[in-house]
């Protein structure tokens, strides 16, 4: 393929006003699926759960033979195998994932790709190494700038042949939280979500996750590969250079109450009062607080919020609700310690990214 990274097109394609859903979107749903709402009774997503995103095929990688590379600006390349990984000091983070395309279907006009509703999340406590220390112990030498990480999938996107790879500024890399990870859920990482090692950078985007890491390659520039330069960016139009993405805006969802209709999904709820709950969370602090509406947005109130499970995971919130017999709308909006407060309608952006608009769960409610 002979289209660089720098030649690409910008965007995505928009769908036209009234176009449906493509195969070629159900295809990509039907292998990338979401966590379903109900999960959201988890403080911890139990693995089959958790959503998914992979851009290319899943690589079938051998863990007896599996060796991570440190090279690029560093004094002294290293090359560490699994047990040697497994050797090294352990760390645990409970970190809630999501795709940064999460919400994209439901933007006018939609975007072409993945095509997420809101349910592109999950959260798991995720166990591997520092990656700091594994850098220190390569040495980092002077002029670093980014840090790339390379995925063992290969594929064509947009007309760029590539291995999924991302850059990370070096600060971010050097966080002492970001880890090299072969475990989740306390089990080796399933083929799907990586194994049998993956990068966790608490906080980011699911694209700064890379899975089926292979090499982590120390750069004196800004890395200007396909994933960092052309995909992942906040841009007004094809043309816009746009912004990198980087951190999760905050978002709260409901779990749907009552039960559901099998075709529309239409939520049955008897009258009276009933506990709402949901989850919140941001990639940029502790979630402060979460309002609840149950007219579409007419009204809120504020949620009840529960324990925080640690900086990366989402939060527990609860809403006594007085419902009344009709048509009613769920959702919520949280804010975070920043300030950052999730709006109703999200800004559009030619990607789809970071659509983090307020959730709408149709309900009927019943005497
Ligand atoms: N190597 C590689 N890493 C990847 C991807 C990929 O396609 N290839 N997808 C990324 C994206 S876009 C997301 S949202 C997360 C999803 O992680 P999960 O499937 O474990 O939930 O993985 C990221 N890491
Ligand atoms: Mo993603």
């Amino acid at each position: 393929m002979g289209t660089t990274a720098r030649e690409a097109s910008g965007a995505a394609r928009l769908a036209a006003p009234g176009e449906g859903i493509s195969a070629e979107e159900l295809q990509l749903a039907a292998r990338n699926h979401a966590m379903p709402l109900e999960a959201l009774r988890y403080d911890v997503t139990p693995a089959g759960l958790h959503y998914l995103l992979i851009h290319f095929d899943i690589p079938y990688l051998d863990e007896s033979t599996h060796t991570l590379s440190i090279d690029g600006l560093v004094r002294r390349p290293l090359s560490v195998d699994l047990a040697q990984l497994r050797g090294r000091p352990r760390q645990t983070h409970r970190v809630t994932l999501e795709c940064a395309g999460n919400g994209r279907a439901l933007l006018q006009p939609r975007p072409v790709s993945q095509p997420w509703l809101s349910e592109a999340v999950g959260t798991a406590e995720w166990t591997g190494t520092s990656l700091a220390a594994l850098l220190d112990e390569a040495g980092v030498a002077p002029g670093a700038h980014d840090v790339v990480f390379t995925g063992a999938d290969h594929g064509i996107e947009r007309g760029v042949e590539q291995d999924y790879q991302r850059g990370l500024p070096l600060a971010e890399a050097m966080r002492e939280d970001v880890i090299v990870a072969y475990e989740m859920n306390g089990q080796p990482l399933l083929p799907q979500h990586g194994a049998p090692l993956r990068l966790i950078v608490p906080g980011w985007y699911g694209m700064a996750q890379v899975k089926w890491l292979t090499n982590v390659t120390v750069l004196d520039r800004e890395f200007d590969g396909y994933q960092n330069a052309v995909a992942y960016r906040l841009r007004g139009d094809a043309e816009d250079p746009g912004v990198p993405v980087t951190r999760m805006q905050p978002r709260a969802l409901v779990r749907p109450p009552g039960f559901p209709d099998f075709m529309s999904r239409t939520r049955v709820v008897k009258a009276g009062v009933s506990t709402v709950e949901g989850r919140a969370w941001s990639g940029f602090g502790a979630v402060t607080a979460v309002e609840v509406t149950a007219d579409g947005g007419g009204s809120w109130h504020p949620a009840q919020l529960g324990p925080v499970a640690g900086p990366y995971a989402w939060r527990g919130w609860s809403w006594r609700w007085e419902a009344a017999p009709g048509r009613a709308v769920l959702g919520a909006r949280a804010t975070d310690e920043t300030g950052r407060v999730q709006p109703v309608q999200a800004e559009w952006n030619r990607g789809g990214f970071a659509n983090n608009g307020v959730q709408q769960v149709e309900c009927v409610v019943v005497d």
